[in-house]
């Protein structure tokens, strides 16, 4: 059947369901919708419909099958492969020769250069992987079943499923714990004696060794045919009545009350014994009981969850599954309350995929099945980690920040390297991608590799925890080392252009775009691409001022700002529109995901209205254009087009742009998808939700900057502003209702909302309440 008229027959269907049964449902749910839930009246039928969980390292996606349960687990350090250096030898002496080739614009010469002598030889393969499965076999199932339910309680972090087979209701709770560091799940059934069925461990490539050791499972493999970290999972199956029967490689239960199975795993990532590790933390596990594994992972992670809570209307839809909503929002229906779950879905993906001490976000977040996800669900640094991150400090996660920022820091040594080999210069450079191994060097074709601005970007995300949080010590010790031998690499990297005597940045790209050139080529490469100068601006400048924060390298400090007098502006372009290379290139591809050359507008702060009208008139053709050719048709490019859009301050396009997010290039289980699965989606649309109704960017508070007609009244409680700043907004009609603002630091605040503006002189501690009008409470 076409795709279309299959939408509309299950569009018919879904009005039907709300015409005819819809008083029903309602009358028998009395209280309020499920606000903070997903929930699905049918197991999953494939890995796009799962439910994750996640403590920031051991995750799980749950299906919820009624005969066969599958848990697909992961663990954030399984990778394949070890730490490689791969710098092209020849690179160096070819630099000076690919810049001569570009500037006298032979594109496809200097391509072919770059190609042979600059690209590295990246020998060894590697890749994020499953961890494996954790399978629960309660087949065959002869009763019929009733009243199925699956749910994620963002509330809780705890997911449900729940039916009734025959007469006996059946329970299962599901959550992965981060002061327990164990995956939990819980069975229980309202009949004594009822449950029964068998627990196996698998892993796909049928490598791993499985052990049964009294009633427990193990199961240890050295991933990637022995290149990667050596893993291991182990599952306790804790029961209560009835019997036990371990046999071969699994263990199957018979006649129980209730079962508890604590799931442990560990990698000699960092060099641990992970057989030890994941003995000791399943051992200290099961010292507690269910009750007491629960509250205590309920309580850390709504210590963090809890901070934001958002309403943005409630609509009768939120009575029905999250899949049907999501359904019904394809075929027209607006549903605030599916934005609402949403933005809280990203949050708590963060909460789940991102803790201190950890690993940062990869591109699945922590959740990948089988042995070769796509891109090897890698760090790929020329915008999807950077967009990971673009919620954290506004949606008040900054802890969850930290794995990146520790990352970039991580990263400094080979960095250095790269720069020292590849270059023949001080300071630290990353290419377009890395992992865990943090290798910094470059691979590939030039038309994605061949850009040296991953560390420059990633370093915006320092300063900006700075900013959120005015962390001194962590300034000094973490942040601005980082920072500054960043912006060295790039005081040392760019050259003059020859006619217009402006420092450019080369041989480098406009992240992954094409042109054409005169001779109708394709081309990539050129000497000076936009983003790159708006990139160093914005890392030049940081640096500047954190360096005047810490009383530091004055000398350094003013040969920055010396550079920065040079570094060839932004420009508009014949058409008004921003230029994304130094020439007014024809666009080979003019619809492209990505939107590099508004880097300045956001995630930077150089375009803002107060300061350049004309770019943010520029800016928007820019975007427009793009829209109009087909642009954002990848999930993580929609979501950049609503943080633009809010920076824009045009609410009715973001919320355009949110809603083609949420039918287009969202998955049944809220997963963004590229296509396929790729959680920057979810990231990039949590921040730009809150940069509709808060921005804090232009040395100001700005109020509901963008919010739509479709938000008509509505409450943000607990967002942050740059200065330490707590917001809860209240709005009506359309219009500011009341705000207060909660100094966390004790910082002046400037506070606007349409035209108008107050400065509040803050206390510490102390929180000020405003009226629509701005006037103290
Ligand atoms: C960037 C994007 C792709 C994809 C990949 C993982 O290179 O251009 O669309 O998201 O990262």
């Amino acid at each position: 059947m076409h795709l279309q008229s299959l939408h509309n027959l299950r569009f018919l269907l879904l009005l039907l369901f709300l015409l005819i049964l819809y008083p029903a449902v309602a009358q028998e749910k009395q209280q309020a919708p499920d606000d903070l839930k997903l929930w699905f009246s049918h197991p999953a039928t494939n890995w796009n419909e799962a439910l994750p969980v996640g403590n920031g390292r051991l995750g799980a996606m749950v299906f919820g099958g009624v005969a066969t349960e599958r848990l697909q687990l992961n663990e954030e350090s399984v990778w394949t492969g070890k730490p490689a250096d791969f710098v092209n030898p020849e690179a160096r002496a070819n630099l000076p020769k690919v810049r001569a080739l570009l500037f006298a614009g032979k594109y496809a010469e200097a391509r072919d250069l770059a190609q042979e002598k600059m690209m590295g030889d990246k020998k060894i393969h590697s890749t994020y992987q499953t961890l494996g499965d954790l399978q629960l076999d309660f087949g065959p199932i002869t009763k019929d079943i009733t009243g199925y339910r699956r749910e994620l309680d963002l509330e809780t972090a705890v997911a449900k499923v729940t039916y009734r087979a025959g007469d006996v209701s059946f329970t299962r709770e599901i959550f992965s714990s981060a002061p327990d560091q164990a995956l939990v799940v819980r069975l229980t059934a309202s009949k004594p004696g009822a449950l029964a069925f068998g627990i196996n461990l698998s892993r796909p490539g049928n490598k791993a060794k499985l052990e049964l050791a009294g009633d427990e499972i193990i199961m240890s493999e050295h991933v990637g045919d022995g290149t990667g970290v050596r893993m291991v999972a182990r599952v306790k199956v804790l029961q209560e009545g009835g019997t036990k029967d371990a046999a071969g490689e699994s263990i199957r239960i018979e006649d129980a009350d209730a079962v508890t199975l604590l799931l442990t795993a560990a990698t000699d990532y960092k060099g641990n014994d992970q057989l030890a590790m994941a003995a000791t933390q399943l051992a200290a596990a099961a010292k507690k009981d269910y009750e007491a594994l629960k509250k205590d992972h309920i309580a850390d992670y709504q210590q963090y969850f809890k901070r934001v809570d958002l309403h943005l209307g409630t609509t009768d839809a939120a009575y029905f599954p999250t899949d049907a909503r999501l359904v019904a929002m394809q075929n027209g229906n607006i549903d605030p309350q599916l934005v609402q779950l949403y933005y809280q879905f990203g949050r708590y993906l963060l909460i789940s995929s991102s803790r201190p001490g950890g690993l940062p976000a990869n591109l699945q977040g922590i959740w990948a099945d089988g042995l070769t996800p796509p891109w090897s669900a890698d760090y790929h640094i020329n915008i999807n980690i950077q967009m990971n991150y673009w919620p954290a400090e506004v949606t008040n996660l900054s802890e969850m920040h930290m794995p990146f920022l520790t990352f970039l820091d991580a990263l400094r040594p080979d960095a250095r390297k790269t720069a020292r080999d590849m270059y023949g210069i001080k300071g630290t450079v990353a290419h377009f991608t890395t992992d865990p191994w943090l290798f910094t060097e470059t691979y590939g074709e030039p038309r994605w590799a061949m850009w040296p601005m991953g560390m420059a970007w990633s370093a915006q995300h320092l300063w900006e925890h700075y900013l959120f949080t005015e962390d001194k010590a962590y300034l000094k010790e973490l942040a601005y080392p980082v920072m500054k031998e960043a912006a060295e690499f790039c005081a040392n990297w760019l050259v003059e252009n020859p006619e217009t005597k402006q420092l450019v940045s080369g041989p480098s790209i406009s992240p992954e775009n094409t042109f054409k050139t005169e001779d109708g080529e394709v081309a990539t490469m050129v000497m000076g691409p936009t983003m790159d100068h708006m990139i160093i601006r914005d890392l030049l400048g940081n640096t500047i001022a954190a360096s005047k924060e810490l009383n530091k390298d004055a000398a350094f400090r003013r040969r920055l700002e010396k550079i920065l007098t040079r570094l060839a502006p932004t420009r508009i372009g014949s058409d008004g529109r921003i230029m994304e290379w130094t020439e007014e290139f024809e666009e080979n591809e003019p619809g492209h995901r990505h939107i590099s050359h508004l880097f300045a507008l956001h995630p930077g702060r150089q375009i803002t209205k107060q300061q350049h009208p004309e770019l943010m008139e520029a800016a928007r053709k820019t975007i427009d254009y793009r829209l109009s050719q087909g642009g954002g048709h990848t999930g993580w490019s929609r979501a950049w087009i609503i943080n633009f859009f809010a920076r824009l301050q045009d609410g009715e396009a973001a919320h355009d742009n949110l809603l083609a997010l949420l039918r287009k290039s969202t998955l049944p289980n809220l997963f963004d998808t590229h296509p396929p699965f790729q959680i920057d989606g979810n990231f990039g649309a949590t921040a730009g939700i809150t940069e509709m109704l808060m921005q804090s960017h232009a040395g100001e508070i700005q109020l509901l900057p963008a919010l739509p007609a479709g938000w008509q009244q509505g409450h943000i409680h607990g967002i942050v502003a740059r200065g330490g700043f707590e917001v809860d907004l209240n709005w009506e009609a359309g219009k500011l209702k009341q705000v207060k603002v909660l100094s966390k630091l004790g910082n002046p605040c400037q506070v606007r909302y349409g035209d108008q503006v107050v400065t509040l002189q803050t206390e510490k501690g102390k929180s000020y309440v405003l009226d629509g009008n701005l006037k103290q409470l």
